[in-house]
């Protein structure tokens, strides 16, 4: 089981040619700071607000102009945003996309004003790659790979179905379709695993718990084994679902979530949690750096992804000191 520290970034595809910069229009090619117009996804959820503070502390050094727009969770929040970047001419966009698709015209504004995009957190899916620079963030598959393996490890010896319900993040967004895809690929090796409900929490901890009380319901007498949430505060919603109902969460149902935040620890503590697949939002400090260089006309690489661990009921205590987030 992996438990590397979070701050070792790795190059997966080779280096791209940087197109598209910043075109001299901008007010950094005249030597001044870099105006910055970073578009958030929302404030859904602990992860959020650790990612946002992060950004919002990288940019806020000397060098950088920041304009920071929350898109509450709304894609026509985030186009209006980066089309009022373009406006006002920004020399870097940078965005974290609330869903993968639907983004194509607004990032061909983007190109023919010479403003180049650097996408963080979560990915698009464009006919075009040269929309955007490049993309800093996780490996979404991977994660929900991890949650499986530590789900197979925790089912050692165990006989019979094993029937996990899932929790999915926001609908269209990359980690919710690839958390999806990781675990699926990883637990439809084991023919015990039957995945009987599956449905958006939209990474909230009021959603979470909602659709929890409602999978409850609907199995009735029939056992719910696992939960499977793909981040920590719906686990922390569904707990609460599973007090109410006169479970204990951790023990008759085991549940394993992403993100690896404070409460996610506090709750293993307390044992109502197992286990917790760390995902980074500490973001920032790197992504002021690819920005100063997609602004100096660096090449930088197409993707660049974290290195993250799993971690356990049993190492939550020792751990909760180091969190920093
Ligand atoms: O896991 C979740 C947040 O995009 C990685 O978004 C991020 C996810 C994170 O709301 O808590």
């Amino acid at each position: 089981m992996e438990m590397v520290r979070s701050s070792a970034w790795i190059a997966l595809l080779g280096i791209a040619a940087l197109t598209g910069c910043s075109g001299g229009g901008g007010k950094g090619a005249a030597g001044g700071a870099i105006t910055v117009g970073f578009s958030q996804v929302g404030a859904e959820s602990e992860w959020r607000t650790a990612n946002t503070r992060s950004v919002k502390e990288a940019l806020a050094e000397p060098g950088f102009q920041l304009k920071f727009s929350d898109g509450q969770q709304k894609q026509e929040n985030q186009i209006k945003a980066l089309r009022s970047f373009i406006a006002q001419h920004v020399d870097v966009i940078a965005f974290s996309p609330v869903v993968e698709t639907g983004w194509d015209t607004v990032l061909r504004e983007a190109k023919a004003a010479g403003i180049p995009v650097v996408l963080t957190d979560r990915a698009v899916q464009v006919p075009d790659e040269s929309l955007y620079v490049t993309l800093i963030g996780s490996d979404f598959v991977e994660e929900g790979r991890r949650a499986a393996r530590w789900l197979i490890g925790d089912s050692a010896g165990r006989t019979g179905i094993i029937r996990v319900v899932e929790l999915q993040g926001t609908v269209g967004s990359a980690p919710a379709n690839d958390r999806m895809r990781g675990f699926r690929e990883v637990i439809g090796q084991d023919a015990r695993f039957e995945v009987v409900r599956s449905q958006s929490g939209d990474f909230t901890r009021t959603r979470g718990k909602e659709v929890m009380e409602a999978f409850i319901k609907a199995e009735g007498q029939k056992k719910i084994d696992v939960l499977f949430a793909h981040n920590d505060d719906m686990a922390i919603g569904a707990i609460q679902a599973i007090e109410e109902a006169g479970l204990k969460p951790g023990e008759d149902i085991h549940i394993v979530s992403i993100d690896g935040v404070r409460g996610a620890f506090e709750a293993m503590n307390a044992g109502k949690l197992n286990a917790t697949v760390e995902c980074n939002p500490l973001l920032g400090p790197q992504l002021a750096r690819l920005i100063q260089d997609v602004h100096a006309g660096t090449p930088v690489p197409k993707r660049v992804v974290v290195d993250e661990g799993v971690f356990t009921r049993e190492q939550a205590a020792a751990e909760l000191p180091n969190r920093k987030y």
